[in-house]
C-alpha cells in the first residue's frame, strides 16, 4: 500500500455544465471518497486556456479545443486524496468517450458528437508536475 496524498485539478468542461451533469459528476467524485478542497464556476479566457493547453499547441485539435473550452462556463475543482491524480483519470475514463469503459464518467455519459474535437466532459491533471502547474493557473 502506498500513501501518496496529492492534489489534482479537475475541470467539468463546458459540455458537462451545459448538459446539467455537474451534480452527477460531483456525486461520482464524492462517492469515490476524494475531498473537494476548492471549487468554482469560471468562464475561462483565451489567455488561461492557451497556458493550460500549451502542450497541445500545433496539434490539429488545438484551435477547436480552445474554442470549445471557451464556449461556456466550466467548474474548476481542487481535489485531494491518496493517489488522486491517477485515481481521477481512472474515474474519468480514456479520452475518446465512444470507447471509454462503461462505469467511467466519459464511458457512461459521453459519446462522439461528430464535432472537430472530443467533447469528453472532464479534465484531470496527468502528473504531479502538471497538477501543480494547472492548480497555480486556475486557483492562484
Ligand atoms: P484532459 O487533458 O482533458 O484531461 O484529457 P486527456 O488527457 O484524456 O486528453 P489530451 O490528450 O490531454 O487532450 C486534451 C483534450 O483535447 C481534446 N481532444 N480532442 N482528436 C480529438 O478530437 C481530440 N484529441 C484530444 C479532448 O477534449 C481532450 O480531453
Ligand atoms: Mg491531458
Amino acid at each position: 500500500m502506498t500513501t501518496t496524498v496529492e492534489e489534482t485539478l479537475v475541470l467539468i468542461k463546458p459540455d458537462g455544465v451545459a448538459r446539467n451533469l455537474t451534480g452527477e459528476i460531483l456525486a461520482r467524485i464524492e462517492a469515490k471518497g476524494y475531498q473537494l478542497v476548492d471549487l468554482k464556476l469560471v468562464q475561462p479566457d483565451r489567455e488561461l486556456l492557451s497556458q493550460h493547453y500549451a502542450e497541445h499547441e500545433g496539434k490539429p485539435f488545438y484551435a477547436p479545443l480552445l474554442e470549445f473550452m471557451e464556449s461556456g462556463p466550466v467548474v474548476a475543482i481542487r481535489l485531494a486524496g491518496n493517489r488522486v491524480i491517477e485515481g481521477f483519470r481512472s474515474l474519468a475514463g480514456t479520452t475518446d468517450p465512444t470507447t471509454a469503459a462503461p462505469g467511467t464518467i466519459r464511458g457512461d455519459l459521453g459519446r462522439d458528437w461528430g464535432l472537430a474535437v472530443q467533447q469528453n466532459l472532464v479534465h484531470g491533471s496527468d502528473s504531479v508536475e502538471t497538477a501543480q502547474r494547472e492548480l497555480a493557473l486556475w486557483f492562484d
